[in-house]
């Protein structure tokens, strides 16, 4: 006998379409059900066009996020947000120009123009962003000598953000990933969410990517051997 309870649960499954989850998922469908988040990495104004790492047609993701994020019961936003003199700078490294890379303690580090530095307007969030039901906002990379493109852990491997025991304990365990850049901070965040756990997904075309020496090529394989799932903002069904 069904009791009223798991009638109800039943139905929570259950979808506008009818179609259960399971379904929708083998028609190449994602749902964002109760358990999903859509992480928002980096929006901000130096990765968009006019600032000091303008990632192309950086803003064209705004709109399709804003969209999505009115699908979703919880969201997270990520920001970069690094100390003057950071060890991610070229200027931080005498001789060296943007887009080079150098040996560093913890590995390769690719170095950048100066961005995203603490509490300077280029740092802000876009002001086209309109998700006011963002319920966490996530700031990375402000240790001055270790980069953190990852939402989850710092450029040293090892340093955690807190953020999958955050997800965790809010039994947020299916994972949207959107935002800037696709390359760099989308794919990191998305290969360590599946190395904690996580249901992966990374929607396409709500993210843009530097592509510089390879990389948007390169983490794209990277994400598939990892399990990542490749979707479309129009494969969202919930
Ligand atoms: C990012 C390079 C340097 C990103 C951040 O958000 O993808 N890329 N810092
Ligand atoms: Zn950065």
């Amino acid at each position: 006998m069904f009791d009223r309870r798991q009638l109800l649960m039943g139905l929570g499954v259950m979808t506008a379409t009818g179609m259960m989850p399971k379904a929708l998922e083998a028609a190449g469908k994602a749902t964002a059900d109760r358990n999903s988040v859509l992480l928002v990495i980096d929006v901000q104004n130096c990765f968009l066009p006019g600032g000091s790492l303008a990632v192309k047609d950086g803003d064209k993701v705004v709109p399709v996020i804003n969209a999505l994020a009115k699908k979703f019961a919880h969201v997270v936003m990520t920001q970069d947000w690094h100390t003057p003199g950071h060890i991610s700078f070229a200027s931080s490294h005498g001789g060296k120009k943007p887009f080079e890379t150098t040996d560093v303690a913890y590995g390769k580090q690719v170095l950048w123009p100066d961005h995203c530095v603490m509490g300077t307007d280029g740092a802000a969030l876009s002001k086209d962003l309109t998700i006011p039901n963002a319920e966490l906002i996530l700031r990375k990379g402000y240790n001055k000598d270790v980069d953190s493109y990852s939402a989850f852990t710092e450029a040293d491997g090892k340093t955690t953000t807190g953020l999958a025991g955050y997800l965790k304990a809010r039994k947020l365990q299916r994972i949207f990933v959107v935002g800037l850049a696709t390359d760099f901070c989308v794919a990191w965040s998305a290969l360590d969410a599946r190395k904690a756990g996580f249901e992966t997904y990374v929607i396409e075309d709500a993210c843009r990517g530097i592509d510089t020496q390879g990389s948007l090529a390169k983490a794209w394989s990277d994400m598939q051997k990892a399990g990542v799932k490749r979707i479309q903002s129009s494969d969202l069904a919930a």
